[in-house]
């Protein structure tokens, strides 16, 4: 017989968000789905000015279109330096569409000439969870690091090859995946709502519905 998996819509056009946050949930018998299983939605614009915000707009609204429990992640870096910017404007740092190495070379303009102790700098994550009987869920995690002067790396996305982690001694683009899963703020954040995710995946009729 066909295992029935409890289903989770990962609001998230961002393909890296959905590629850590899946290998995240891996051993959980969960489906999950992502808005490109929804190619008619359009993009709908975060019109928040905190994480948490913007993370419960994005699951609200995907929660009423699908009918499932929805997550979303919001997300951005906060260099010290420059009084928490880029922040919830991370994506949009250098304009829109969001273009990473455009991004990246903004934020170096930005801090020429800082020396490295004081390119300190760490990333947020937001989590929110919502059912579509309306419970709602948040945790966030962070991630402290230092912003190089150069770009390293080629994995992550985003930031990750100016973000330089002391502890490994490699920017965040410089780790695996798995290794990126280990210590990343979306890690955290996610780690935190764990218990619910494991009661999702429990559930023997793959329901998305009912109280967690
Ligand atoms: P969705 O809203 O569709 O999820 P998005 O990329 O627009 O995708 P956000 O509004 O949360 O998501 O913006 C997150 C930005 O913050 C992202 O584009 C990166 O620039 C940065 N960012 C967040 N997490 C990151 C990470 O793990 N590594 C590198 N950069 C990250």
């Amino acid at each position: 017989m066909r295992a029935m998996f409890s289903k989770i819509l990962m609001a998230t056009h961002n393909r890296g968000k959905a590629t850590e946050l899946k290998n995240l949930l891996e051993e959980l018998p969960i489906r999950i789905l992502t808005l490109e299983d929804y190619p008619d939605k359009p993009i709908v614009e975060e019109k928040g000015t905190s994480f948490l915000e913007n993370a419960l707009q994005k699951a609200k609204e995907a929660v009423e279109f699908s009918g499932l429990i929805s997550l979303a992640d919001d997300s951005g870096l906060e260099v010290d330096a420059l009084g928490g910017q880029p922040g919830v404007y991370s994506a949009r740092f250098a304009g829109e569409p969001c273009d990473y190495q455009k991004n990246n070379l903004k934020l170096l303009r930005f801090l020429q000439g800082i020396p490295l102790p004081q390119r300190t700098a760490r990333f947020v994550s937001v989590i929110a969870l919502i059912t579509p009987e309306g419970q709602v869920y948040t945790a966030e995690g962070r991630c402290e690091g230092v912003i190089l002067e150069e770009l390293r790396g080629t994995g992550g996305f985003g930031y990750d090859p100016l973000f330089y982690l002391p502890s490994w001694g490699k920017t965040m683009a410089e780790l695996t995946l798995e290794e990126k899963n280990m210590v990343s703020h979306r890690c955290k954040a996610l780690r935190k709502i764990a218990p619910l995710l494991q009661r999702i995946g429990k559930r023997r009729d793959g329901s998305s519905a009912g109280r967690l």
